[in-house]
C-alpha cells in the first residue's frame, strides 16, 4: 500500500444544538473510524480529528426555546455527543469544539490575514431587522404563513410542512420569532469570499485532477461549478459565534460555515501545538474528510477556495468520500420531528451491542444511494450473521479445542482438498478488503470480512471434528488447528468494523493486535494493544521505545499467513462474541417509533383543522335570496351500491317528501342520520347521480382537516322553517 507518510482524518462537526443519530453514525463516523482503524493496522500514521461545531442560528433558536444560553446547550450536546462517539469506540485524537480559546483565536487569525489581503469583497444589502429585540433576524428568525402550503409555523427560509424553500418575501404575515414584531428592512454590510474568482481553480483541480471521487461528489461540485458560482458571505448579524476581529464590526459574528471548517485546524493545534503544521502544510499528508451529501460544497468549493486563498501551504483534500443519507423505517430521519434512533440512546438500550449497530450501518451504509435502516433488519444482522456464523464458528473452534486439546492450539497434520481450499481463499478476500477498504467501499469490505466467517464456518460444518474425533484424533488436530487460524484471521479482519468484537476475539485466542500509531495529547506515537472490550490503548509507549510485550502479536500482514498461531499456544476460556437479540427488545423499539409517527399524524391532523379556507367572492344579498335554505328530517338512509361516499337519503322537507344523493358517507352511518333535522338548499337544480335523481343538497360545515359535520337549527323546528 504506497501512500504518503502522514494520514489527516477529519469528520465532519456534528452541530452542538442535539445528540448524533444512525443518520450521522452511517453517514460519516462509523466509515471514517472504518478507514482510520484499517490504516493504522497497516502501520500508517494517522491523525484522526473532530469535535463539535457550536456556532450557528439553530444553536440560538434552541437556547431561546429553553430559555438558556448557547453556551448551555452546547455544553450539554458536546459532552452527549462526545460519549457517544468515544461509546461506540469510535475513537477521535482530538474531539474539540468551535467554542473553545484555541478556535476562536484561529478563525478569527484566519479572517484578518484574507481580510487584511484583501481576499473579501464588501456588500451592503438589506437585512429583517427586529425593531423590538433590537436585532437582525436571520431567515430562521422569521416566521409566518407559508404562501404554498398555508403552514401557520413556516420559516424565513423554509416551510418544514411541504418542504418549500422559501424567502422572508414571501411569508404571509411574516412576524419576528423573537419579539413577534414584524420585521423591517435595514441595511447592513457583510463580508463576502468571491468564489467566482476562484471557479478554473476549482475546475483544474477537481473536475479534472480528482476524476477518483465518488460520482455523488464529483457530480454535485461540477453542478456547482457549471451553475456559476457567487460571492458567498461569511459574517452574520448575530451574537453567537466567532466575532469578527476588524474594526466596524460590532454585533456581526463569522458565519458558521466559515469557521466550523477552520474547527478541523484549531482542533488539530489544539492536540499538537508544536507539530500541527505538519499535518496541515506539509504535501507528505494526504488529507481526507468524512462528510454527508450536504456538506459536500462547504468541503470541496468554500473550504478549498479558503485554504487558496489564505495560501501559506495549506494542503488541500485528496478525497472527500460522502455518504448519502440514512433513512428509518422508510421515513426520513428528523431531529426536529424526533424521528431518530440516538446514539446515545442505544448505547443504554443495548448495552453490550456497540458492534452491532456499527454492523448493521456498514452493511447497509448510503455509500452510492439513500438506505433505510430498520429494527428487524438489525436484529437479523446480528442474529443471522453476528451470532449465527462468525460467533458460531469461533465458538464451536474453541469450545471443541478446549474438549479435546486443553485449550491448546492442536499440530497441523496433512492437508487434504477441503483444508488447502479454505486456506486458498483468505488471502484473496484479503486483497479484495484492501482493495475496498483504500477505495472507500466500506459495505463491499465488510462483504469480503464477512467472507472469512463464512468460510470458517462452512469448514468446520462441513469438516465435522466432533464427529472425526470419535476415531481420528490427529484429524480432528487438523481441523481445529484451520479453524483457530481463521479465528485469527478475523480477530484483525474484524477490528475496523466491530472493534469491541475483535478484542474479545483476540483476548480468547491470548493474541494482541499491534494497531499501529495513533496520537494522544501531548505528541506521543503509541502502539496501541487493544484492551478486551474497550477498543482503547491499554498501554502507552513512547516514541522510540522498544515495546515489550507478553502475548502473540498480530497484525494486518500476518492476516491470511498460514500457522499464524502456533501449535502449543493456549487460548483462553470460550465466551460467546455476540448474544442474541430478542423479538421483545425489537418491538419496544418499533412500537416507540409508531408512538412518534402516530403523534406525528396526530399534531398535522389536528394543524390541518386549523387551516381556514379563505374567504369567497363577495356576493349580493339578491345572490343569497335565491337560496331556498329549510329545515328537514331524515326519514331512512342507505349507502349508494359501488360507492364508499355517497348515501342516499329520503327526507321529509314540510314541504314534500324526497330523495337526497349525499358525499357523507365517510363520516355517518346511514343509521346515524335517520331521524337528524339537518339543513337543506331546497331550490338546487336536481340531478342524476349514480342513477338516483337528487332533489337538494345537505348543508355541511367541513373543517380544515376535511372533516364534515352536518347543519342542524339549535332546537328541533318544523320541518320546512325557512333559514335566512
Ligand atoms: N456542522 C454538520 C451538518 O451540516 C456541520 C458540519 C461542519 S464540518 C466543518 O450537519
Ligand atoms: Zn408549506
Amino acid at each position: 500500500m504506497n501512500d504518503k507518510k502522514r494520514i489527516l482524518v477529519t469528520c465532519a462537526l456534528p452541530y452542538a444544538n442535539g445528540p448524533v443519530h444512525i443518520g450521522h453514525l452511517a453517514g460519516v463516523y462509523v466509515p471514517a473510524d472504518i478507514y482510520v482503524r484499517y490504516l493504522r493496522m497497516r502501520g500508517k500514521d494517522v491523525l484522526y480529528v473532530c469535535g463539535s461545531d457550536e456556532h450557528g442560528v439553530p444553536i440560538t433558536i434552541k437556547a431561546r426555546e429553553q430559555g438558556c444560553s448557547p453556551q448551555d446547550i452546547v455544553d450539554r450536546y458536546h459532552k452527549i455527543i462526545k460519549d457517544s462517539f468515544s461509546g461506540l469506540g469510535i475513537n477521535f485524537d482530538i474531539y474539540g469544539r468551535t467554542s473553545s480559546r484555541v478556535h476562536e483565536e484561529g478563525a478569527s487569525e484566519f479572517f484578518r490575514k484574507l481580510y487584511e489581503q484583501g481576499k473579501f469583497i464588501t456588500r451592503e444589502s438589506e437585512q429583517y431587522y427586529d425593531p423590538e429585540a433590537k436585532t437582525f433576524l436571520a431567515d430562521r428568525y422569521i416566521v409566518g404563513t407559508c404562501p404554498k402550503c398555508g403552514n401557520e409555523g413556516a420559516y424565513g427560509d423554509q416551510c418544514e410542512k411541504c418542504g418549500s424553500t422559501l424567502s422572508p418575501e414571501e411569508l404571509i404575515n411574516p412576524h419576528s420569532k423573537l419579539s413577534g414584531a414584524t420585521p423591517q428592512k435595514r441595511k447592513t454590510t457583510h463580508w463576502y469570499l468571491p468564489l467566482q474568482d476562484y471557479e478554473q481553480w476549482l475546475r483544474d483541480w477537481i473536475l479534472e485532477g480528482h476524476k477518483e471521487w465518488r460520482s455523488n461528489v464529483y457530480g454535485q461540485v461540477k453542478s456547482w461549478l457549471d451553475g456559476g458560482l457567487q460571492p458567498r458571505a461569511v459574517t452574520r448579524d448575530l451574537d453567537w459565534g466567532v466575532p469578527v476581529p476588524v474594526e466596524g464590526a460590532e454585533g456581526k459574528v463569522l458565519y458558521v460555515w466559515f469557521d466550523a471548517p477552520i474547527g478541523y485546524i484549531s482542533n488539530t493545534r489544539e492536540l499538537l501545538p508544536q507539530s500541527w503544521e505538519k499535518w496541515w502544510k506539509s504535501e507528505e499528508t494526504r488529507l481526507v474528510h468524512f462528510i454527508g451529501k450536504d456538506n459536500i460544497v462547504f468541503h470541496c468549493i468554500v473550504f478549498p477556495s479558503m485554504l487558496k486563498a489564505y495560501g501559506d501551504g495549506y494542503i488541500l483534500p485528496d478525497n472527500v468520500p460522502a455518504n448519502e443519507f440514512l433513512n428509518l423505517e422508510g421515513d426520513k430521519i428528523s431531529t426536529s420531528r424526533g424521528w431518530a434512533v440516538w446514539a446515545h440512546e442505544y448505547l443504554e438500550q443495548f448495552p453490550g451491542n456497540e458492534d452491532v449497530i456499527r454492523y448493521t450501518l456498514t452493511a447497509n451504509a448510503p455509500e452510492t444511494k439513500d438506505n433505510d435502516f430498520s429494527w428487524k433488519d438489525f436484529q437479523a444482522r446480528n442474529n443471522s450473521e453476528l451470532v449465527a456464523i462468525f460467533g458460531n464458528f469461533v465458538n464451536r473452534a474453541v469450545v471443541l479445542t478446549h474438549k479435546y486439546f486443553g485449550g491448546k492450539v492442536p499440530a497441523c497434520g496433512e492437508l487434504l482438498d477441503i483444508d488447502k481450499e479454505v486456506v486458498a481463499a483468505i488471502p484473496a478476500l484479503k486483497a479484495s478488503m484492501e482493495k475496498n477498504l483504500e477505495g472507500y467501499r466500506f459495505r463491499d469490505a465488510l462483504k469480503d470480512a464477512m467472507g472469512i466467517a463464512r468460510l470458517g464456518n462452512k469448514y468446520i460444518s462441513d469438516t465435522e471434528p466432533w464427529k472425526v474425533a470419535k476415531t481420528d484424533m490427529e484429524r480432528t488436530a487438523t481441523i481445529l488447528n484451520i479453524s483457530l487460524q481463521i479465528c485469527a484471521d478475523l480477530s484483525v479482519a474484524f477490528e475496523p468494523f466491530t472493534p469491541f468484537a475483535a478484542g474479545r476475539l483476540r483476548k480468547m485466542l491470548g493474541v494482541e493486535l499491534d494497531a499501529g500509531f495513533d496520537h494522544r495529547r501531548g505528541e506521543q506515537q503509541t502502539v496501541n494493544t487493544f484492551a478486551e472490550g474497550e477498543g482503547r490503548a491499554i498501554h502507552t509507549v513512547h516514541e522510540g521505545d522498544t515495546v515489550s510485550r507478553s502475548g502473540l502479536v498480530l497484525d494486518w500482514e500476518l492476516l491470511g499467513r498460514p500457522q499464524i498461531l502456533p501449535a502449543g499456544h493456549a487460548i483462553g476460556e470460550p465466551e460467546l462474541l455476540f448474544e442474541k437479540i430478542d423479538d421483545a427488545q425489537i418491538d419496544a423499539q418499533t412500537a416507540r417509533l409508531e408512538a412518534i409517527r402516530a403523534e406525528r399524524i396526530a399534531r398535522e391532523k389536528a394543524e390541518e383543522a386549523k387551516k381556514v379556507a379563505p374567504q369567497k367572492e363577495e356576493c349580493s344579498f339578491e345572490d343569497f335570496e335565491k337560496m331556498d335554505i329549510r329545515t328537514a328530517t331524515v326519514l331512512a338512509a342507505e349507502r349508494v351500491p359501488k360507492t364508499d361516499k355517497l348515501l342516499k337519503l329520503s327526507i321529509d322537507t314540510g314541504i314534500d317528501k324526497r330523495t337526497i344523493v349525499s358525499g357523507i358517507a365517510e363520516y355517518y352511518a346511514p343509521e346515524d342520520m335517520v331521524g337528524k333535522q339537518i339543513c337543506i338548499l331546497a331550490n338546487l337544480k336536481p340531478r342524476v347521480i349514480r342513477g338516483i335523481e337528487s332533489r337538494g343538497m345537505i348543508l355541511m360545515a367541513k373543517q380544515g382537516d376535511g372533516k364534515m359535520r352536518f347543519i342542524t337549527p339549535q332546537e328541533v323546528l318544523g320541518n320546512g322553517s325557512q333559514v335566512g
